[in-house]
């Protein structure tokens, strides 16, 4: 199908519109235009493809999933064709990869870069969706998909002075493409989360002073990045397949080691050497040693504590590594940090620490960061702040659905949707990795193939049953939501002020977003629905002359 030719200024008419280019809105286009042969739209705010790591070009971006496993598993032969170079890739090495994929499967003719979707209507008669971008355009489409990742509306909180500040700015989630040199300046960074502990060490080896501002001080592990090496990524693409299964499958979309057992029925000296073991390794795997390390207050202590030895260990100044001692949340409840060098980069003689958690930044001022009367003079801000994550590039948009209702006067008390796919009130409208779904506890690339892959079939579905409209039902709405608060309310993860908890933006609800049962879990969840007909989606079946017919009650299935 085409889109119709329309005369200038007048709406674009397409099958399937998308808002983002990055890794979904990639594989959409593949899924959607080339296998069932649609007529798709994608809007894209950046000139480029690749999303999050088209934006977040800060020094020392770095991915903490490893490489062979952060790349899509769609198509064999890009999976053996691609080298990578790295353990863990870095920014550039992925956002070549995102453009390779563009080029590859040539989907850069469906997107419009440039373009940010300001607003999205449902035609409740038409059942059409009608976005209007900034530059005015109008298209619409019998559906709409929301690509727009879960951490893309960066923040800078507002502090007062901001504007008067002199010198440079910048946040980590919107660096200059060209890059910033730091050389010989006096550089402030704001933030210690993984932005914030990836970029640090390397602006301090180009800046001539460096002041850190933490508020909380975060748990890092050591990433141990190093190159691959030719054997290794040819063995590990001859196990693709069942490599990538066993990621499917499991709770956080790859392949890690077992855990040990229960904490506290680990024998301590068999405890002590595999969370060695593990630190020496490298990478995000040290939560997972015991079955209970987000569940229990006792067990993720042992864990907790060793992390606090080792930043004792590394950290020279035993007053500096008091505050980088994390103790402010269980391990586990906020991202852990995959990091090279953080730690280490404190015994710099022009490195310093200054901890905001008792003292916050009181103002910008021309000059610098002023905090409890003193001011901290810098050539240079990096905020690493973090972003309104999960909603937050969502909520910019005024998506309106059934009787003119806001999605984000929807979501005032926290997001509701159905399986982190559809929300009720807003028909035809599918979310890739939205609030409720597992999205950023697992590999992104696996959670986004596995819902755009479960959207697609969904689509050919609709498509075949000749039904012109789909939306979740409330109750199966409702039931999901309590089902992702449940599981949560069940471990340690909601005791965190995380931004999975909404909790870095002053007045945003404290709602716990994804939903943490895992995502091979997840993924059969989706299959039952798929399985039952879409259960807990009510259908609209076209019918001549009388608008349309219920096809579907919307019932779910009791167990979530
Ligand atoms: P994060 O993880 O949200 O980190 C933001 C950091 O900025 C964090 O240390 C915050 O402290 C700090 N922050 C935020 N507001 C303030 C104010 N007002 N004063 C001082 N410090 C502040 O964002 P990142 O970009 O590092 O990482 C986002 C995700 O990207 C990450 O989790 C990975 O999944 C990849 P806080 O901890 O809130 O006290």
């Amino acid at each position: 199908m085409t889109a119709e030719a329309t005369a200038p200024g007048a709406t674009r008419r397409y099958d399937v519109l998308v808002v983002g280019a990055g890794f979904a809105g990639m594989y959409l286009i593949r899924k959607l235009r080339d296998e069932l042969g649609l007529d798709v739209r994608v809007f894209e705010r950046g000139d480029g493809v690749g999303g999050t790591w088209f934006w977040n070009r800060y020094p020392g971006a770095r991915c903490d999933v490893e490489s062979l496993f952060y790349s899509y598993s769609f198509d064999a032969d890009l999976q053996r064709d691609w080298q990578w170079s790295e353990r863990y890739p870095a920014q550039p090495e992925i956002l070549a990869y995102a453009e390779h994929v563009a080029d590859r499967f040539d989907l850069r003719p469906s997107i419009e870069f440039g373009t940010a979707v300001t607003a999205a209507e449902f035609d409740e008669l038409e059942n059409t969706w009608t976005v209007t971008t900034d530059t005015g355009d109008r298209a619409s489409a019998p559906y709409l998909i929301t690509a727009v990742g879960c951490l893309s509306a960066w923040q800078i909180p507002s502090f007062e002075g901001i504007e008067s500040f002199a010198g440079e700015v910048h946040h980590t989630g919107d660096w200059p493409k060209e890059g910033v040199d730091f050389t010989g300046r006096r550089v402030a960074v704001i933030g210690t989360g993984s932005s914030g502990i990836q970029s640090i060490p390397v602006i301090a080896r180009q800046a001539a002073h460096l002041t850190v501002f933490q508020r909380t001080a975060h748990y890092s592990i050591p990433a141990r990045n190093r190159p691959l090496t030719e054997v290794e990524q040819r063995d590990t693409k001859a196990e693709y397949d069942v490599l990538r299964d066993l990621a499917r499958q499991s709770r956080a979309g790859l392949v890690t080691d077992a855990a040990l057992g229960a904490a506290l029925e680990t024998d301590p000296l068999v405890a002590r050497t595999e969370l060695e073991r593990r630190w020496w390794r490298g990478g995000a795997g040290l939560t997972g040693i015991f079955t209970d390390t987000i569940l229990s207050t006792e067990a993720n202590e042992v864990v907790a504590e060793f992390v606090r030895g080792k930043v004792r260990s590394l950290v020279r100044d035993p007053r500096t590594a008091a505050l980088l001692e994390p103790r402010d949340y269980p391990i586990g409840t906020k991202r852990l940090v995959i990091d090279s060098d953080y730690y280490a980069t404190f015994n710099l003689p022009h490195v310093d620490l200054v901890s905001v958690r008792d003292t916050p930044i009181e103002r910008i001022s021309p000059r610098g960061v002023v905090v409890d009367g003193h001011e901290y003079e810098c050539d240079a801000i990096v905020f690493a702040t973090g972003f309104d994550a999960m909603t937050g590039s969502l909520n910019r948009i005024a998506i309106r659905g059934t009787g003119g209702q806001l999605l984000r006067d929807k979501w005032a008390a926290g997001p509701q949707s159905y399986l982190g796919l559809g929300v009720s009130g807003f028909p035809n409208m599918f979310m890739v990795t939205g609030p409720g779904s597992p999205s950023v506890l697992s590999n992104m690339i696996v959670s986004i193939e596995q819902h755009v892959d479960w959207i697609a079939d969904y689509l050919g579905h609709l498509q075949r049953a000749g039904i012109v409209r789909t939306e979740a039902s409330p109750e199966a709405e409702r039931d999901w939501v309590e089902h992702v608060n449940d599981l949560a309310a069940g471990t340690l993860l909601p005791t965190a002020a995380s931004w999975y908890m909404g909790a870095n933006i002053p007045g945003k609800p404290r709602v716990y977003m994804p939903y943490c049962g895992g995502v091979g879990t997840y993924r059969d969840k989706c299959a039952q629905v798929a399985g039952d007909g879409y259960a807990g989606f009510v259908h609209h079946r076209a019918r001549r002359g009388s608008g349309s017919t219920v096809e579907n009650d919307g019932a779910v299935p009791a167990s979530a």
